[in-house]
């Protein structure tokens, strides 16, 4: 008998115009690692973002097995020139509940504990232009935490009592609710949400 763990996975976006696409991406890959994870938000919105966008996702999803501050810092040197962007990555062991982040730039990243609720606090920067040394924080997940990543299209000031009412259900419905109750509606939004849920083997 041991311990392992799963990850439930949930990913919503909105575009700040309808009919435009949206410049923030959700990126989820399964790595011999871990669970790599990543929400990016390239500066402005449109079309034209969001061609940097794709581009800025392939380079991290040819990337997620990498170091995260190397995967950080690649992808500055990959977007220097461009618009850039804010990004929040990071892995979760879920054999060991263990969850890595690197983050740059403001994007809200939250762990909603049974009890408590955790802000991880994002470098001030802007990817492909100025960033400074990106630095990794590990945080133990315990059985059923949830983690919340959002662009700044939602509010950052949400409590997690006001999330209450539905931090029961699965990501897919969090991550919805979410974007739902607390988008600002000027600026693309999206919200990734991922729970840890403890297995017996
Ligand atoms: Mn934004």
């Amino acid at each position: 008998m041991g311990l392992t763990g799963k990850i439930d996975s949930g990913f919503v976006k909105k575009p700040y115009k309808v009919g435009e696409p949206c410049a923030d991406a959700g990126i989820l890959k399964q790595t011999r690692a871990g669970v790599f994870f990543c929400l990016l938000d390239v500066s402005g919105h449109g079309p034209k973002a969001a061609r940097l966008t794709r581009t800025a996702k392939q380079y991290v999803l040819k990337n997620a097995s990498g170091d995260l501050t190397e995967v950080m810092r690649g992808l500055h040197h990959y977007l220097k020139g461009t618009r850039g962007c804010v990004a929040a990555m990071g892995r979760i062991d879920a054999k060991k509940g263990l969850f890595h982040c690197v983050s740059n730039g403001n994007i809200g990243t939250r762990i909603f504990t049974t009890k408590s609720s955790v802000r991880i606090l994002p470098k001030t920067g802007i990817i492909g232009y100025i960033m400074p040394t990106p630095v990794e924080e590990t945080h133990q997940l315990h059985d059923g935490d949830i983690v919340l990543l959002y662009s700044d299209g939602i509010k950052d000031h949400f409590e997690r009592g006001e999330c209450k009412p539905f931090l029961g259900e699965n990501a897919g419905h969090i991550a919805k609710k979410i974007l739902n109750l607390f988008s600002r509606g000027s600026d693309d939004a999206s919200c990734l949400a991922l729970r840890f849920i403890r297995v017996r083997v």
